[in-house]
This record gives structure tokens, sequence and C-alpha cells, in this order.
């Protein structure tokens, strides 16, 4: 019987549609709001809203079966294991160092009424139902709807998550509800046990990203703090104890990463910040970098034509990285280049310029003045006395272009022109 059971296991797995190795690439390189909002682009293509039912069964959707996929305690290829009895993973009962309180088998004992722990399971909203008056997708996003206990669900009730300083109920696995042991906040507060306090985080993380554009109205949630889309989102204390859980007490392990995969599989999109979690504190506690760049050096302006000049320097070292540099021409910005060699256009013929360069940094952090450089411009070739052939194109076929520059100041009646090929060295044609 053992042996067929890890049989349906491993198909079911193949069945996945995993998660793009591409699915992240617009986002890398940002930081901060811009980050997020990204992510929120991200997270929303291709997410496809399910039926409140289906989170319990998933019926066949995409090969998924939505919680026996996503909340089933089963064995894990790397971290720690539980009972891996296949039944219900309940965030709220789950003893991960012991035998389990009560269990639940997926499909039976939903609720229904309840009176006592262990009576029946149903559908806990992370962040509450009443936030985003039960609306479509946010109701059946089984990233933040994860099955539980009715019981301690209706305690948890529509309480934020928080460290509690004094418990006035506790569950049978440890999850507490009492008062705020959180500075910034003096309300009821709850709080999962360790081992489940990151993949709430998360949770919740990802909730203000997917609906950005929207949760500004949900701040009947005390988390929420109402800001506008390119914001916080969460209230500083309610952020800072996510990042603590999220990067300190209970880290993104194998455990959520499969069950990323199988709600990507449920839903079409994934919880970015199980996948990358660095993204959290690149969004909410981005690293400031005051630290200006070093001088470029060595820069000289070479080159000089009738009405440009090249220059070439030595990159400038930063703590994080230089991103450009401006270009100064007789001690005005000319210019900005990525590059450590830049081409002066649009000088006068004849005319001495002088030149400097600046390190930057992505924070804008500037750096002192590269050595300056100074070069004359060639006497006036800005003018000739006949048209000249400046480009040849060499297209497919019999596709040829020949560009033709006219730099002598007056209009030129080209019937007086003719052009004729020399084939092979065998004469004009
Ligand atoms: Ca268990
Ligand atoms: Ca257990
Ligand atoms: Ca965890
Ligand atoms: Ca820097």
């Amino acid at each position: 019987m053992k042996h067929i059971y890890i049989l349906v296991v491993l198909i079911s797995g193949l069945c996945y549609s995993q998660i793009p190795t591409t699915y992240y690439d617009s986002a890398e390189g940002l930081t901060g709001f811009a980050l997020k909002t990204k992510l929120k682009t991200i997270v929303s293509n291709g997410h496809q809203a399910r039926s409140y039912g289906q989170l319990y069964d998933g019926n066949g959707i995409n090969g998924s079966n939505g919680y026996i996929d996503t909340h089933s305690d089963k064995t894990v290829s790397s971290g720690k294991n539980y009972e891996s009895d296949g039944t219900l993973l309940d965030m709220y009962s789950e003893n991960p160092s012991g035998t389990d309180p009560y269990n639940y088998n997926h499909g039976s004992k939903k609720c229904g009424s309840q009176s006592s722990e262990g009576d029946c399971y149903n559908r806990e909203h992370l962040v509450p139902q009443s936030s985003f008056n039960s609306a479509f997708p946010m109701q059946s996003d089984i990233h933040h709807v994860i099955p539980s206990d009715g019981r301690v669900n209706n305690f948890r009730g529509s309480y934020p998550f928080g460290n509690v300083a004094s418990a006035n109920w506790t569950s049978q696995n440890g999850s507490k509800r009492g008062t705020s042991a959180m500075s910034g906040y003096s309300g009821t507060v709850f709080e999962p046990i360790d081992e489940f306090k990151g993949d709430i985080a998360r949770a919740l993380l990802y909730f203000v990203v997917r609906y950005e554009d929207t949760v500004k109205s949900y701040s009947s949630f005390a988390m929420f703090d109402g800001s506008n889309e390119n914001e916080n989102a969460f209230f500083p204390w309610a952020i800072d104890v996510l990042l603590d859980w999220h990067n300190n007490v209970d880290p993104v392990d194998q455990r959520e990463r499969d069950r990323n995969v199988a709600a990507y599989a449920f839903q079409n999109n994934a919880n970015p910040f199980v996948d990358h979690p660095e993204y959290a504190s690149l969004i909410w506690n981005p690293v400031t970098d005051n630290e200006a760049p070093t001088a470029a050096t060595n820069l000289i302006a070479s080159n000089p034509k009738g009405n440009s000049i090249d220059l070439n320097w030595t990159a400038g070292t930063d703590n994080i990285a230089v991103t450009s540099y401006d270009v100064y021409k007789n001690g005005v910005k000319t210019s900005s280049t990525s590059n450590t060699s830049f081409t002066v256009t649009g000088l006068a013929p004849n005319t001495e310029y002088c030149f400097t360069v600046f390190s930057k940094d992505a924070s804008q952090n500037i750096a002192p003045s590269s050595n300056e450089s100074c070069e004359t411009t060639l006497e006036g070739n800005s003018s000739s006395n006949d048209l000249f052939i400046s480009e040849y194109v060499e297209g497919y076929s019999y596709n040829k272009a020949l560009e033709i520059s006219n730099f002598t100041g007056s209009s030129i009646n080209l019937s007086n022109y003719s052009i004729a090929r020399d084939r092979d060295g065998s004469g004009v044609v």
C-alpha cells in the first residue's frame, strides 16, 4: 500500500507545470518599491482565479489538486519531515517535533460548526476576508488562504499577526492570541508557532504585492497602513515583525518551495518571496549607499576632428558599483555614459575644449573630478565642395544601397550626376 501511495505522489509531481526559470528575469537589478511594482506585474500576469471550492480539492485543474498538493504532511527532499502521513498540514495544529493533537484527512470533516479543536477544518484567510469584502481573486488565492482547524481559525479572527506579550488563549500546538509585544501596536495579536512564522509572513508579503493596486482600501486589517500603490502597504511595526519572521525566525525551506510549485500549478502564479527571499529586504529595507565612487583617472582627449573629440579614461571603483560617468565640457555637463570612452560631438572647428568626467553609483553618489584633459578640434571640415559617397550597404540579393552626403551648404541637382559600375576590371558599364 505504501508503494502505491509513493507512486501516486510521483505521478502527480510530474504533472505539475513548473515555475519558469525566467519568471523573475524582468525584476533583475531593481530595488525598493520599483521592485515591488515589477513583482506585482509578474505575479498578476497569468494568475487564474479559482473558485472558492476548488481550494479543497482542485478538481483536476492543470494537474493540481488544491490543498491536497499544497498542504499535505508529506515527505520533503531536504529539511524537516513531520509524520509524512498525507494528512492535512495545518499550521495551527501541526506539532513539528512530536505527535499532533489531532489530524484531518483531506475532504472529510470540513466545517460545519465547531465547539472545540479537532471538530472540523476550513479555509483561513491570512488577510481577513472582511478587509476585501470577500472579493475575487483574493478570496480563493491559495498563497494566502490556507486550510486550518476551524476552532483556531475562529480564535484568530481578523487579528493582525505579531509577537504576543501575554497570551489569553493558546491552541494545542502553541499558537497564541494575546496582547502585543511590539511597540507601535497596542491591540490584540495572533502569533503562530515559530515553524510557520515565515510561511505566514511570506503569504502576507505576497498579498500586498499581488494586490498592490487595491490594498490601500483594505486598511480595516490592522497591519495595512492604507498607503499608495508604490509605498509600504504595512505599518512600520508590522513590516518589522514580518521581516524578522521571514529572515530570522523561519527562513524558507524545501517544504515551502514545494508548496509554491504546487500553488503555481493550481493558479498559475508564484510567491516571489519563497523563490527570492532577498526581495523582501530589497523592497522594504533597502541598503542605503552613502559611499561615493573613486574618481575616474587617466582621462585623455584625443583624435580631434573638425567637430568631434574622443575621450578615454580609467574606471573609478565603488563599494557597490560604478554605474555611469557624467562627461563635462568646459565645466558644463554635456553627457552621461556607462562606458569608459565617449566621443563628444557637435563641436566648433579649430577650438580648444577641456573635459572632465565624474564616476557615479546607482544611488547618485558622485566621485571627485577626474583629471582635466584638453584638445583642439581641427580646422573646419564642416563644409565640402561636392557630394561624396558616405556609405555602401550590402543587402541580400539585389538589395544594395549607396548613401550620398551633401555638405556643400547648397541644393544639388542630381540629374547632373551619374553612377557607373566597374565590372571585374573589364571597364565601365
Ligand atoms: Ca502532521
Ligand atoms: Ca507532528
Ligand atoms: Ca516554515
Ligand atoms: Ca557607492
